[in-house]
């Protein structure tokens, strides 16, 4: 990785710059491994940032992410399109272009796009749309012109990425419901991790994956979700060990319809940044045996994505 600096709180961006010089992780990743959840920020003077987004992050680059990956022992990236890059998703596509056919990505579109466009998209790599229904993110877009979205990019057979926070999922339920797609689900639904994993919020998300066999989630994001944080690392993992019964619930109840990602360069983190070493160490407390880290990491991601 070819970078000054480490975790240092950046003034102006509001969040901390990404980790670089992670971890050699202890995990060993089974071959064909997919991060399936990561983003590339620009660079800002070769690809401007959205006049509308709600942060600006730290340059994150293409050649940056594809260091990273093989650093870690990943194959494969699937590069989710980031508000700060409103629906430009030039830079994303930029990096599809430039990964040989080791990236997959999930773009932003809006109602005007053409088909033309949408099969340019498709040709660079692109899978499906993401819908933002995180409000500190975006400002909410009209659910008639979401659903025409859907509807037109079922033809591609395309997915949609949902993010929401999980106090939300009752008023979305319906909605999502209406959805002709398959559903991934960002970060579990980002639960509320002081709940507790018995909590009638959290049931209500198992209830939605059980209920509806188009909903997929990613089991990602601990350092965001985590109430205890990066705790002491005395030889043992204990990064994160609050997100565990979450994740690995999941995992667990539908090993055939999970994914894993890192989320680097994790915008928008202002108490720590992850070493992404260490969250590649996770994975196995969420997915104990050998046949549901091939499920989580390899079958999964390649029929969702490369099929
Ligand atoms: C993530 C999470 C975040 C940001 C975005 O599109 C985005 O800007 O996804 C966040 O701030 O929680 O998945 O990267």
């Amino acid at each position: 990785m070819s970078k000054p600096t480490t975790g240092d709180f950046d003034k102006t961006t509001g969040w901390m710059d990404w980790y670089t010089g992670p971890a050699k992780p202890a995990f060993k990743l089974p071959a064909g491994a997919v991060d399936a959840h990561c983003h590339v920020f620009g660079p800002g003077a070769e690809f401007p940032y959205a006049p509308e987004r709600k942060y600006t992050p730290c340059d994150a680059s293409k050649a940056q992410l594809f260091a990273l990956r093989d650093h870690l022992g990943f194959d494969k990236n699937v590069i989710v399109q980031a508000t700060c890059h409103g629906a430009d998703n030039s830079a994303m596509v930029d990096a599809l272009k430039a990964s040989n056919g080791k990236a997959r990505g999930i773009a932003t579109v809006k109602r005007s796009v053409t088909d033309a466009e949408i099969q340019a998209l498709h040709d660079a790599g692109v899978r499906g749309v993401r819908f933002n229904f995180v409000k500190r993110l975006v400002d909410s877009t009209p659910r008639d012109e979401l659903l025409e979205i859907a509807t037109r990019i079922k033809k591609w057979n395309w997915q949609v990425v949902i993010y929401f926070e999980a106090v939300d999922l009752p008023e979305l339920w319906d909605f999502f419901a209406s959805l002709p797609t398959t559903l991934v689900v960002d970060h579990m639904g980002t639960p509320n991790i002081a709940k507790g994993v018995d909590s009638p919020e959290f049931d209500l998300f198992v209830k939605f994956m059980r209920e509806h066999q188009n909903v997929w989630s990613k089991v990602t994001c601990p350092e965001r979700l985590s109430v205890a944080g990066p705790a002491a690392l005395d030889g043992e993992q204990k990064a994160y060990r609050d997100v565990v019964p979450f994740a690995k619930r999941i995992v667990e109840l539908f090993p055939d319809r999970v994914i894993w990602g890192t989320d680097w360069p994790h915008p928008n983190l202002k108490k720590h940044m992850p070493d992404d070493g260490l969250l590649v160490d996770f994975i196995p407390h969420i997915a104990p045996t050998k046949e549901l880290q091939q499920k989580l990491l390899v079958d999964n991601p390649m029929r969702l994505y490369w099929s």
